[in-house]
């Protein structure tokens, strides 16, 4: 293995930014520069950080976000947690304007939480969107080598726990295993030569998320970042990995469930079967 990103692409040749999703409409050339477009956030990045019941976390994981660039901002989609994680977001953006919070009525999961935090960054024409989990599992420093890699080589760029040997510190052996092999098996499964498709610190290039049918994407978890991946793959979007260092949380409680990990077993093979038999989920344009 080495330490450089790795490449992966399909082949197919590349489709363009699609702009008749119904969030920006415009009849002129697309120069995708950040200059070219208005708007208060173009040039900027959103991390959507989806939430439920990391009160305790995020006034400490915030202020860490903001420091690593002046051009990120922070989206919390909190899910109604009952320890008044969204109170505390309320009470930050009366001092920043950095601080976006989008709050929905009850727990609905992570995948959702995600489209709804990538149909935000859209909206507001954010020119990079993360995934970041609030649970200081995903070390803020991190942030700069994704952001510079989507800016740079990637369109969507993962934060990769086995790229380099393997970075987890605190996970019991069996969890480790666990998604080690995972990851092996949705390699084989789908042929995507990705080394850790389960990772949720990931970042995008604005196009990759106007190209994919959001709406398509119904799965939860692992699948959900199984999923993205494997079609931006197969839309032709070029995907990297760069080595992170993935650290267990000390506070609050996972997720983690079986039937998160039965979706995901089931999902590698839905994907596969989708992709030859009707393609990417993607917006369709007027031709
Ligand atoms: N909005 C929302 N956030 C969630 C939900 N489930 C988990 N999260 C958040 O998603 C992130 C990852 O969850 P976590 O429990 O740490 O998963 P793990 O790291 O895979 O064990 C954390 O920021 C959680 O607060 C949910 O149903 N809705
Ligand atoms: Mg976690």
């Amino acid at each position: 293995m080495t330490d450089q990103p790795q490449q992966s692409s399909s082949g197919r040749p590349r489709r363009g930014p699609r702009r008749d999703h119904g969030f920006r409409r415009s009849r002129r050339p697309d120069r995708s520069g950040p200059a070219e477009r208005r708007g208060e956030y173009a040039g900027k990045a959103l991390v959507v950080i989806p939430t439920f019941n990391e009160a305790e976390n995020l006034p400490r994981l915030l202020p860490r976000i903001f420091q690593q660039n002046k051009a990120f901002h922070v989206l919390i989609v909190d899910d109604n947690s009952p320890d008044g994680t969204a109170e505390i977001v309320k009470k930050m953006q009366g001092s920043n304007d950095r601080v976006h919070l989008l709050e929905r009525p009850r727990k609905m999961g992570l995948g959702t939480a995600y489209v709804a935090g990538f149909k935000y960054a859209i909206q507001k024409g954010f020119d990079h969107v993360f995934e970041m989990d609030a649970d200081f599992s995903h070390n803020p420093k991190a942030l700069n080598d994704l952001y510079s890699a989507a800016s740079k080589d990637y369109d969507l760029v993962i934060g990769s726990r086995y790229k380099s040997g393997v970075n987890v510190v605190n996970w019991p052996m069996k969890r480790l295993l666990l998604s080690y092999y995972a990851n092996v098996y949705t390699r084989i499964v789908t042929g995507m030569p990705v080394r850790d498709a389960t990772s949720g610190f990931k970042c995008y290039r604005r196009k990759v998320l106007e190209t994919l049918d959001l709406d398509a994407i119904r799965s939860n978890g692992y699948s959900f970042q199984i999923e993205t991946n494997f079609w931006a793959w197969k839309l032709g979007f070029k995907v990297g990995e760069v080595p992170i260092v993935f650290v267990d949380r000390r506070v609050g409680v996972s997720k983690m469930s079986k039937a998160i990990v039965h979706e995901a077993a089931f999902m590698v093979w839905k994907l596969k079967f989708r992709s030859i038999f009707s393609g990417p989920p993607h917006r369709t344009t007027a031709r």
